[in-house]
């Protein structure tokens, strides 16, 4: 070693900073139950950390979280990362069997779930023999007066803080880990840089805290600078999502274009967001029907960009006042990226379309445990993003789709062989393909394609209802087409391509 490492604690930046700074009287945090000042929050962190620390988590251990967006979870994140351990916060959309195998990938042995979860937290525990420990919200109070832990764990910057779970990419649900300093860097770029984000706004998010997207937007930008996280712990009806900007006066508002849809179908008031100075969106490409739909009928600007959950939080994207409708905009300061041919060449010419890689230092160290796919998706300071990208003649850079099978519905990634491995346990049938077909708003939705068994007969609504009962709901096809065989290469790999183009026409 030639040089120390740099100490550094993200909460400690984050939160306590603030307080040391004589802000603490400002407001952190608005959740549908509670308002926070930086103070007590800086508190409530302390004693959820000095719980944990009780409980016997240490430096480095997973704590894993499976919790509605409330004080609890956002405290409990915040006191992982202050004693030095990872915050492991995962999808409240999950079945027991599906949560049950992130508890056992990440061998945790403390898990904190809402009481309102509780069935599904118990039941996904029971089978993850390392678990020691289940602490429901109805039990925090417990936790939480075992005493305070005074000071936080002195975390290198590259300590390990977050592993946010993530199906993109590739495949099976795998961790990307991130770094104490990851939290920084997207603060200090995208937040700063891009949002232009300051100690008045109040940011409220469609997408979860469980979701890079969501954390970024509802903890790491509203507290790198000392603005207040406004939290909303129902599902973002259109409806619920306006009364909650109204009341709390929202100037950032976050959402996905499965959000802004149905906002510009709905009969919400035209003024309900007034308060809004900027709106993002991200998880999937942003028609330019909703972002003119959102600018003239709303009157808020809408600014598109990409992200990942490996890279944090987003790394290309339009920037206020400049927005190009049907691009992702530039990259954000700090990131570059390079569009690159399947044999890995850099396309330089515009027009051309190939993958997309990013470099930033926010990129995950790695995935947990997953060293082969690691290796494939990590490339040096490179990372491959798996989405097909042109760069248009005005330097910006548009999406075309994904460069593998993946699927991103709702901005959520959603894995075809784990649909069709849930399809192929229905009594009627004998071959099954998910692939991925626009809906009337241009966005991606898993479609079935069935191939009965012999005399049988395939009933659409009753295999969506079948896939919703074994997975979260989220991946269930929207649609169900009957064929009497799958198109196939000689070598029988199913041609999605043909089967996208059979199921669109
Ligand atoms: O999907 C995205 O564009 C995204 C944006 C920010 C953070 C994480 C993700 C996946």
């Amino acid at each position: 070693l030639t040089a120390p490492p740099t100490t550094f604690n993200a909460t400690e930046y984050l939160v306590g900073r603030h307080v040391a700074a004589g802000d603490g009287a400002r407001t952190a945090v608005v959740s549908n139950t509670r308002t926070l000042s930086y103070a007590e929050l800086d508190e409530e962190v302390r004693r959820v950390a000095g719980g944990l620390h009780a409980l016997g988590v240490r430096p480095e251990e997973r704590v894993l979280m499976c919790m509605a967006d409330e004080v609890e979870l956002f405290t409990a994140i915040l006191a992982a990362m202050y004693l030095g351990a990872v915050a492991v916060p995962c999808s409240t959309m999950l079945t027991a069997g599906e949560l049950g195998k992130l508890v056992a990938d990440s061998r945790t042995r403390i898990v904190l779930g809402s009481s309102a979860f509780g069935d599904v937290v118990l039941a996904a525990v029971e089978k993850a023999g390392e678990v020691q420990t289940v602490v429901l919200t109805d039990d925090w109070h417990r936790m939480r007066d075992a005493g305070e832990r005074e000071r936080p764990y002195a975390t290198w910057a590259d300590s390990p803080a977050l592993w946010l779970y993530t199906s993109g990419t590739t495949g099976t649900p795998k961790a990307a880990m991130h770094r104490h300093d990851d939290i920084r860097f997207v603060a200090e770029t995208y937040g700063r840089q891009v949002l232009g984000i300051t100690r008045d706004d109040r940011c409220l998010s469609v997408a979860k805290l469980f979701f890079a997207y969501g954390i970024g937007n509802s903890m790491f930008f509203p507290l790198s600078v000392g603005a207040t996280a406004l939290l909303e712990s129902a599902r973002p009806t259109p409806q619920l999502v306006a009364a909650r900007a109204m009341t709390d006066r929202a100037s950032l508002l976050f959402g996905t274009p499965s959000f802004w849809g149905p906002l510009l179908a709905s009969d919400v008031p035209r003024d309900a967001f007034s308060s809004v100075r900027q709106g993002v969106s991200a998880g999937e490409a942003l028609p330019a029907r909703m972002f003119h739909g959102m600018r003239d009928e709303f009157g808020v600007e809408v600014l598109d960009g990409i992200g990942s959950t490996e890279m944090l939080h987003i790394f290309m994207s339009n920037r206020p006042g400049e927005v190009h409708p049907a691009s992702s905009g530039v990259p954000v300061p700090g990131y570059d990226v390079e569009i690159r041919d399947e044999h890995g060449a850099v396309i330089s010419e515009a027009g051309k379309p190939g993958e997309l890689y990013v470099r930033g230092a926010s990129a995950a160290i790695g995935y947990w445990c997953r060293a082969e796919t690691t290796r494939k998706v990590f490339l040096g300071e490179w990372m491959r993003t798996g989405d097909t990208y042109v760069r248009n003649e005005d330097g910006t850079y548009s999406c075309l789709g994904r460069f593998n099978d993946m699927i991103k519905a709702g901005g959520i990634w959603v894995t075809p062989s784990e649909v069709e491995e849930r399809l192929l346990e229905h009594p009627d049938v004998a071959e099954a393909a998910v692939v991925a077909v626009p809906d009337s708003d241009e966005l991606d939705k898993p479609v079935a394609c069935v191939v009965p068994k012999p005399g049988r007969h395939v009933d659409g609504d009753a295999l969506i209802a079948w896939c919703r009962a074994g997975l979260a709901s989220f991946k269930r096809p929207r649609a169900v087409v009957e064929l009497t065989e799958l198109p196939k290469t000689a070598t029988g790999k199913i041609r999605r391509n043909v089967l996208r183009d059979l199921v669109r026409t």
